[in-house]
């Protein structure tokens, strides 16, 4: 049997170093790489569970067409003759218009291998054209790290081990991140406390020592409040206060005046006694570590909580800088060139720049776009009609498109919807390189079986189909076809980047992933002064924004909370029986209270709605979950998206979607409501 070495390349925090088992071309079992230091030789369910996603009956085999789109009638269609029709339309629509405006792409999680981002460098190749920006995972998070602490690194998830007390706010890693409890158990078995604030009891709640249960968006409030009892028992380093951070006097004199401890507490639901009890772990234990997880950020308050719980996390470390331990992600692409992504656009004579929208108002945005319209669309590693949110902007912009094509491994909501579906390699098939979004290892992923059928991977796809525009027309494209995806490893492997992770040449990484040499954290750059909490606008009367405050959202009384499910990776992984069981009907959880408010039963068929529609899902009643919160997995066969409502962050920088912020109601099904 021959093995060989892999990262899991799914939108997940651990990136797993991973190996595969391979007789007569064929993958037949797959196990942890023991020399990955983080996964340390385990994976989750989903890792084990790759035979069967490569070799899934569902799995897409050729290129098909669909005509007319959306009616379910496709045909088996050659590589060549997909190509020539993409390449006939942007073509036309370049003649048509004058430019590739017209042509654009909407790409995100399905594989965060480097080189995937061949999917950008293959729309830059053509010069200006539609591309979408932002993040709607993190980007919220993101720029509240920056701003507070000018950086957006973590220390080696590792050394949570280390912690004497770890306090998770809104993550759930026994569901998302399963590896890292490995390393929050070792803690615990030295004594460390484990403290988890969720308006839901989730499984990491359940192995905590304190589950606090705040209301959804009020994390800020219990953060100043807890800042505050800090403040006024002075156990915070007052030295590193004057002389480390930016704004000591303005916020004193605010929590002093202004966060008014009964307010927390009624903004919260939280009693005091536990808010003390919270100050007492960030005053005694030594190091202390803070996550701040992905989902503090999915509401309209999410920059402004964490900035405060960075707060609360700075002034109650007081025993230097280095043991200021708040984890988020830690950026490990910002190492590489990542050529892919920044591929040069070669320029043209009239369009400057290409045309930008953001990734999170795209089917609206892309709607409006004239000068051209938008007219061809290319979805890869995307499943927007599952993940997205505002179904009906995306069914008028794709009324408007001439073209859609997806690139996928699976029929999914958004591929059904398109002209042309193009079968993806997976992580098998193809090479790659993969750092992680949490932990510092750096990983090859070799090719181990020949494609699936048909399928080729992103990259296989850009090179062949800018051959195949420069065939047509000579110059369209300024992509290297030519260069294999060891060539752009290879350029990857810059001389900072095998100084960085000690390796001389990609030899090495087929030993074995590497560790990072360089440690980074938080307080890694020491000439930058911490930022603390301020409140922005002179003026405002609160702190944060207060929500539903709209006529519309006071139908809508309960809070929609869509988290990750354990055995999916958002909508991928539905159709791999080991993992999960086709469900006719999404599941809802709600309170008793709101249960007994619109006479629910437990199994009864019920209807979430909200001004974006409604979903039928059978009522699952808890005893755990706040009075008005509703709780339902993402994705499903009828994505509970469809009745998430944006809102932008209320400061109009680029945000991560609000996916935690959506107002709705709940009552028992009628069949006759349209
Ligand atoms: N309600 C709600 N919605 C959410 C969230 C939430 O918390 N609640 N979370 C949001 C978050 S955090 C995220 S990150 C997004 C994720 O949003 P998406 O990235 O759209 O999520 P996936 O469902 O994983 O879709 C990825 C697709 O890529 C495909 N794929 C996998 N590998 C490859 C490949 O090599 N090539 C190609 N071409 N395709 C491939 C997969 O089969 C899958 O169909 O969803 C967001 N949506
Ligand atoms: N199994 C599995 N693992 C995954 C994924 C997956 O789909 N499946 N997706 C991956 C991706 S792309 C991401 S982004 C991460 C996300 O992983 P996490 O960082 O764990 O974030 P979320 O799952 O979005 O939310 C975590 C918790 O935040 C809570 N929460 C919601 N609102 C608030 C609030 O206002 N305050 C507080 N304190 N808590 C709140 C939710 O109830 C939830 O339990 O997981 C990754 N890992
Ligand atoms: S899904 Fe995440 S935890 Fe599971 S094998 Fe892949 S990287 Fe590891
Ligand atoms: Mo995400």
């Amino acid at each position: 049997m021959e093995i060989y070495r892999h990262a899991c390349p799914r939108n997940c925090f651990s990136t797993c170093g991973m190996l595969s088992y391979i007789e007569d071309g064929k993958l037949m079992k797959v196990s942890g790489d023991a020399k990955h230091g983080y996964n340390q030789g385990r994976l989750c369910a989903k890792g084990y569970a790759y035979t069967q996603y490569v070799y899934n009956p569902y799995r897409l085999k050729h290129p098909i067409k669909q005509t007319p789109r959306g009616s379910g009638n496709w045909e088996r269609i050659s590589w060549e003759e997909a190509y020539d029709t993409i390449a006939d339309k942007i073509l036309e629509l370049n003649k048509r218009y004058g430019s590739n405006l017209a042509s654009g792409y909407n790409k995100f999680s399905g594989n965060i291998g480097l080189l995937h981002y061949a999917v950008e460098g293959m729309f830059n190749s053509i010069g200006p054209h539609t591309k979408p920006i932002g993040n709607p995972c993190l980007i919220t998070g993101e720029q509240a790290m920056r701003k507070s602490f000018g950086q957006m690194n973590s220390m080696m998830p590792e050394k949570m081990a280390k912690m004497n007390a770890i306090v998770i706010w809104g993550a759930n890693p026994a569901v998302t991140n399963v590896h890292q409890m490995k390393f929050i158990l070792q803690a615990r078995q030295k004594g460390a406390k484990l403290i988890v604030i969720d308006p839901v009891f989730t499984r990491t709640a359940a192995t905590a020592d304190i589950f606090i249960q705040i209301n959804p968006g009020t994390d800020g409030w219990l953060a100043l409040g807890a800042a505050k009892l800090l403040i006024q028992s002075e156990s915070y380093d007052q030295e590193f206060v004057r002389n480390q951070t930016v704004n000591w006097e303005e916020f004193h004199q605010y929590v002093n005046e202004q966060v008014d401890l009964h307010e927390v507490c009624r903004q919260t639901g939280i009693a005091l006694d536990v808010i003390c009890e919270l100050v007492s772990i960030y005053s005694m234990a030594e190091p202390c570590a803070t996550w701040i997880g992905f989902g503090i950020q999915r509401n309209v308050n999410g920059g402004k909580n964490i900035s405060a719980i960075n707060t609360l996390a700075v002034l109650g470390c007081h025993s230097g800088q280095e043991n200021r331990c708040v984890y988020y992600s830690h950026s490990g692409i910002d190492d590489f060139p990542v050529n892919l992504l920044n591929h040069e656009e070669p320029e043209h004579p009239i369009v400057l720049h290409s045309r930008e929208i953001d990734i999170n108002n795209f089917a609206e945005n892309a709607s409006k776009l004239v000068d051209p319209p938008l007219k061809l669309l290319w979805i890869a590693l995307r499943n927007p009609l599952s993940q997205d949110q505002d179904f009906q902007a995306w069914e008028s912009l794709m009324n408007e498109l001439e073209l859609i094509v997806t690139v996928d491994l699976f029929m999914t909501k958004s591929a059904e919807m398109s002209d042309i579906v193009l079968p993806a390699a997976s992580h098998f098939e193809e090479m790659d390189l993969n750092v992680s979004y949490w932990h510092h290892w750096l990983s090859i992923n070799e090719k181990a079986i020949p494609p699936y059928y048909e399928a080729k991977s992103d990259l296989q796809i850009a090179r062949e189909l800018m051959k195949k525009l420069n065939d047509r027309s000579p110059g369209f494209s300024n992509f290297p076809s030519e260069r294999e995806p060891i060539d752009w490893i290879r350029m990857e492997l810059t001389p900072s980047v095998k100084k960085l992770y000690s390796v001389e040449c990609i030899d090495d990484l087929l030993e074995g992933p590497r560790l990072r040499t360089e440690e980074v954290s938080n307080s890694s750059s020491s000439s930058f002064k911490f930022r603390l909490f301020s409140q922005g606008n002179k003026g405002t009367s609160t702190h944060f924004i207060n929500r539903r405050k709209t006529d519309v959202e006071e139908s809508y009384p309960f809070q929609l909370l869509t988290p990750q499910s354990l055995l999916k990776i958002h909508s991928q992984y539905e159709t791999m029986p080991w993992l999960n069981q086709a469900a006719e009907q999404e599941v809802v959880e709600l309170s008793e209270y709101a249960a007994e408010k619109n006479g629910i039963m437990e199994g009864d068929k019920v209807e979430l709605f909200n001004q974006n529609g409604k979903i039928a899902a059978i009522a699952r009643i808890s005893r755990f979950l706040p009075q008005k919160v509703i709780l339902v997995k993402q994705a499903g066969k009828n994505p509970i998206n469809r009745l998430i409502v944006h809102r932008p962050q209320e400061n109009k920088e680029k945000s991560s979607m609000n996916f935690y912020d959506s107002s709705v109601n709940i009552r028992k099904w009628r069949e006759k409501n349209g």
